[in-house]
């Protein structure tokens, strides 16, 4: 297949300011008109063809400044249109009309059917399966649309922009138009048309432009849109006050649909929506699916600036748009919520998804310089590692200077086209500095590994630090080169103080810049032995080596000021013990833990100055993905699900009495909200609620508060305790029937009944997930269907995935098989969940490898999966 490299990045030869676009809708036979206005970017060039992408089309006819062209002027295949003959003047009208069968595109790519309405999704390269373009981001243009379509059907005809006439046609047809003044790729066009129910809203912005707002669910369903109205009016205010950044339309429209590739989608003026993340109530959506919707709402709606007024310049620049506006999510979260408990849920996700992403077979930089097929790009590290970077140059440059970084940058670069190095550069111009040694970060990849060691000198009073950088995955260590690494750090006294020292050179306040491959720090003028807390706030997505004791990890567990630090030392203490178990697993020792790690569980479970929502998340132990990661090679699931589940119950039996009286100060009175102090105490309710059952060994107490929960966030907790814990108990057959029968006719909320048994440990799991492979709320064309049952499956059942018999590889390559027939971008993101094979124990890693390689082997593999399935055998 052809390699995409950074290096050929050539301008496009034509440009085209203006495409009218006339869409005659129709289920199988949907016909496209698009007129373009194209100029020479250069007139002076010998340019005599023009080559447009197209995929899959059918042309109807083509022609010039109004002229039909003749059969030999041109070229069409489904994938391109090559026009041989052209007008020699510097600019012209080329008009094509093509046709498409929305009905039958089950990929989700380019114009598409969802419950029986037509909607788009042109990122990346969706938008030449509609008409030829220069389907690249680099080319915008300003969109004028026309939309006819059957009334009785499609009574809504949505697409970018504002709106402009519409009308009835005759016939029971009529028609809508929109402009969209704002030069966009085609990436960002959208159309929707359907029988949709509904929300409408308004805002107002910080210079008195009113904006009308609208989100279009299913009849039925518009009550379930408020809580992403509200979330959307206060990512609007948030991002005039945080970023200065306003709206710049008469109109916001957003519409959830069902069948969707990724989570939602930024089209200018009209975002699509994966339903999943726009609707919830308290029946039906949990705590979690709250804080994501308001997370990808905002997260959609920072685009507005950062990904549509400037966009990237080509695809190897996505992390220009994704980690930024990533980095912008984040921080709109943690100023909604509790900031610390937005950190450390953003770590923790990191760890269990880019980490190993960056250690294996498919690690590429976050601004990666080769590709094959770019859906594949969409990782976690282009998002999550790419919002790091944006992170780490705030902590460098500081608040202030940062601001103006990105003011400067949103000013010079608004209506372009951008690379990272713009980016770079606005910071850099900003705050007078050099960053070509940090740009580092984006050019090279793998996860940084900092090993540090420590010094104190009693009667010289200076206390050295010692550190080293190298690498886990990524260039080999001779040819990588030192990263800049910001790390934010305190020296604490006895008594939890912060001391004060006299800074070596390369100590700015609060940040160590790391520069070197090894370097040492001298801090002097300290009369007592300080405890280092180093990497506060995760300041550099690394992995930190440490030489730190049980004691002193205790002490910052009790004293850190930085309550993302105090986490991270529970987090080691919690890691250090169950890594111990493993290896008395493994050799058939009986497991023990450290009693002074399960009595700070029950420390940390009272401490009332803790916000509840930080003590649930202390109090849930690394994930078997985390442990397996941290072991590293030679992973037996079994003996990992073993340890966690041990560790567990030790704990649960050395706290019941304080656990079961926390979890009733914890309860809420009062009407249900979604906001972080209730949610707090649900999630610390829930992991005690997990503890205690261990320790009871019975499954009265799930039943019991399955019976009485009045939310989704309890009703889910509790039937997972139910099913992971009692998989064969008479209570757990009870509680699921109930709820497939309150939520039959409801797939979003059966999709987490099919989650939490796909994600029953151990390998019968594999049994029972194909059982429901046969239900009827099951659909391999739903991607979110197959998320729900063979992605948790696969990603999140380490025992089951991995069974030893090699069952759950078997049923997995069926499935992916399967998906790849009708939606090779689904089928490659469910094929990610084999990328740490060699990791596995020999058993493992082979069936693991032939799975591989009988899959990549298949005659009609898309180039989505064959790429995924390449690069990680490779
Ligand atoms: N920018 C959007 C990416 C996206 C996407 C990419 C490929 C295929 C389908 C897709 N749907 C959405 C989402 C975002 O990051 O905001
Ligand atoms: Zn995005």
């Amino acid at each position: 297949g052809t390699v995409f490299r950074l290096q050929d990045y050539r301008p496009s030869d034509f440009l085209i300011p203006e495409t009218r676009l006339i869409f005659r809708l129709d289920p199988r036979e949907t016909l496209v008109t698009a007129t373009l206005s194209l100029e020479r970017r250069d007139p002076a060039a010998d340019v005599t063809a023009l080559k447009l992408a197209g995929d899959g089309l059918v042309l109807k006819s083509i022609s010039i400044d109004g002229k039909a062209l003749a059969a030999d002027a041109y070229e069409a295949t489904a994938d391109c249109l090559i026009i041989k003959q052209l007008p020699s003047s510097s600019s012209f009208s080329l008009t094509i009309e093509t046709e498409i069968d929305p009905e039958e595109n089950k990929a989700l790519m380019g114009l598409y059917r969802s419950s029986g309405n037509y909607c788009t999704q042109c990122e990346a390269e969706g938008f030449r399966r509609i008409t030829y373009f220069y389907d690249r981001p680099d080319v915008l243009s300003i969109y004028s649309v026309r939309i006819e379509a059957d009334r009785a059907n499609c009574p809504v005809l949505l697409s970018n922009g504002n709106p402009g006439a519409s009308g009835d046609l005759g016939d029971g047809r009529h028609f809508a138009e929109w402009h969209d003044p704002h030069p966009k790729p085609s990436y960002l066009f959208a159309l929707v048309a359907g029988d949709l129910g509904v929300i409408r809203d308004h805002f107002t912005t910080a210079s008195g432009k009113p904006v009308d707002l609208a989100i279009y669910v299913e009849h039925g369903k518009e009550e379930r849109a408020l809580y992403a109205m509200d979330a959307l009016k206060r990512s609007m205010k948030w991002d005039e006050d945080v970023f200065g950044c306003e709206y710049d339309l008469d109109v916001f429209n957003i519409v959830a649909v069902s069948d969707f590739n990724m989570g939602a989608m930024e089209n200018k003026g009209l975002n699509v929506f994966n339903d999943k993340y726009v609707l919830a109530d308290e029946k039906t959506a949990t705590d979690v699916d709250y804080a994501l919707i308001e997370a990808i709402i905002g997260h959609e709606y920072f685009h507005n600036w950062t990904g549509n007024r400037i966009t990237c310049r080509d695809w190897f620049q996505l992390c220009l748009k994704e980690g930024l506006t990533v980095f912008r999510d984040h921080e709109f979260s943690a100023d909604q919520r509790s900031r610390a408990v937005k950190r450390i849920a953003e770590v923790r996700t990191l760890r269990t998804h880019q980490f190993p992403e960056d250690q294996g077979p498919l690690s590429h930089p976050v601004r990666p310089d080769v590709y094959k097929e770019i859906n594949n790009f969409y990782t976690t590290t282009i998002y999550e590692k790419g919002s790091e970077v944006v992170r780490m140059i705030r902590t460098l440059l500081g608040e202030q200077a940062f601001r103006a970084g990105m003011d400067l940058y949103l000013k010079r670069h608004d209506g372009d086209a951008a690379t990272i190095e713009d980016f770079v550069k606005s910071f850099e111009d900003a705050a007078k500095l050099d960053l070509s040694q940090f740009s580092l970060w984006y050019h090279q990849n793998g996860t940084p590994k900092v090993t540090l060691s420590t010094a104190y000198d009693q009667t010289a009073g200076t206390f050295t630090l010692h550190l080293k950088q190298s690498a886990i995955g990524g260039p080999a260590l001779n040819t990588r080169k030192p990263l800049l690494i910001p790390l934010v750090f305190g020296l604490l006294g006895r008594d939890g103080s912060e001391l004060a020292y006299t800074a070596p050179q390369g100590v700015d306040g609060s940040v160590i810049r790391f520069d070197a491959m090894e370097k040492s720090f001298v801090f002097e003028g300290l009369k007592e032995k300080p405890i280092l807390s180093i990497n506060r706030g995760f300041s550099a997505p690394i992995v930190l080596k440490d030489d730190f004791d049980v004691a002193h990890r205790l002490f910052l567990a009790a004293h850190d000021s930085d309550a993302f630090n105090r986490w991270e030392a529970i987090n080691a203490l919690l890691m250090d013990a169950l890594k111990n178990a493993v290896g008395q697993e493994k050799t058939g020792a009986a497991l023990d833990f450290p009693p002074q790690i399960l009595s700070l569980m029950g420390k940390i479970a009272e401490n009332d100055s803790l916000e509840p929502a930080f003590r649930a998340l202390a109090l849930t132990p690394p994930s078997e993905a985390d442990l397996a990661r941290e072991i590293g090679e030679n992973i037996d699931p079994d003996a990992i699900y073993a340890a966690r589940i041990a560790l567990q119950a030790s704990i649960g039996k050395a706290n019941a009495a304080a656990f079961e009286k926390i979890y009733a100060a914890n309860a809420i009175n009062g009407p249900f909200a979604p906001d972080a102090e209730q949610s707090g105490k649900r999630s610390l309710r829930n992991v005690l609620l997990d503890y205690l059952s261990l320790a009871d060994g019975g499954p009265g107490r799930a039943h019991q508060s399955a019976m009485q929960s009045g939310n989704m966030t309890d009703r889910i907790a509790a039937l997972s305790v139910l099913a992971h814990r009692f998989p064969d108990a008479d209570e757990t057959r009870t509680e699921l029937s109930r709820f497939e029968h309150d939520f039959r006719s409801d797939p979003l909320v059966l999709d987490k009944w099919m989650q939490i048994q796909a994600t029953i440990p151990g390998e019968q799991t594999v049994a029972r997930v194909r059982a429901l492979m046969n239900h009827p709320a099951f659909s391999m064309l739903n991607p979110n269907r197959v998320r729900a049952l063979i992605g948790a499956f696969s990603s999140a059942n380490q025992t089951a995935f991995h069974s030893a018999d090699g069952s759950g590889y078997t049923l997995f390559a069926e499935v992916v098989t399967k998906a790849d027939e009708r939606n090779p971008q689904l089928a490659a993101r469910l094929a990610i969940a084999l990328r740490s094979w060699r990791s596995l124990e020999p058993v493992r890693r082979e069936k693991a490898r032939e799975t591989l390689a009988v899959m990549a082997a298949r005659e009609g593999c898309s180039i989505d999966l064959s790429d995924i399935l390449e690069r990680t055998l490779a």
